[in-house]
């Protein structure tokens, strides 16, 4: 699909296309449609982060808690989003032996604790060895640097979700 095909979808086919280019926020994609037409892909990347930043602290931090944990529970459960499970999948994370699992559940638990918001990342440029020292390293910040640390990965996620959906021009730009 290109941008000019994005551009001709009603409301509901944008909707069902990208509805999930930010983890379990349609509203976002929701809110975006009304700006089109989109000159290119970096334009429709604009308009969310644009949307995002425009969000009053409690707004991105809702962002962040709609994304399920790195190997949790929705994982071993089967529940993850089909674009949740590709990334952490292409990430080794579905493969994790017992002590990598309890590792990164005990950071994971140890963050959610310290910023009352899950660990983001953007795991299609990351691996399941580069997942723990990035938990302990974030760990160390204070929480206004790391939320907005956090909401530069969910844009980095949604360009990844975007230009896997979106044929653009200058595909390898993260
Ligand atoms: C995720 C996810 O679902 N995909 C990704 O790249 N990162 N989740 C997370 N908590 O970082």
């Amino acid at each position: 699909m290109d941008i000019g095909a994005i551009n001709a979808l009603s409301y509901e086919e944008f909707l069902n296309v990208l509805g999930n280019v930010v983890e379990k926020c349609p509203i976002i994609t929701a809110a975006v449609w009304s700006e089109r037409p989109f000159s290119n892909l970096d334009a429709l990347e604009a308009a969310i982060d644009n949307f995002i930043d425009a969000l009053p602290e409690s707004g991105q931090e809702g962002i962040l808690r709609c994304h399920p944990d790195l190997a949790g529970k929705e994982l071993r459960s089967g529940t993850l989003t089909p674009e949740s499970r590709r990334e952490q999948g292409h990430a080794g994370l579905d493969r994790l032996d017992a002590a990598e699992a309890s590792g990164i559940g005990r950071l994971n638990a140890e963050y959610k604790a310290r910023f009352g918001f899950p660990f983001v990342v953007c795991v299609r440029t990351s691996d399941k060895r580069s997942v723990p020292r990035q938990l302990e390293e974030r760990l160390r910040r204070g929480r206004a640097e790391e939320r907005a640390r956090a909401i530069a990965e969910v844009k980095k996620i949604c360009r990844t979700r975007l230009r896997s959906l979106v044929r653009g021009d200058q595909v390898n730009k993260l």
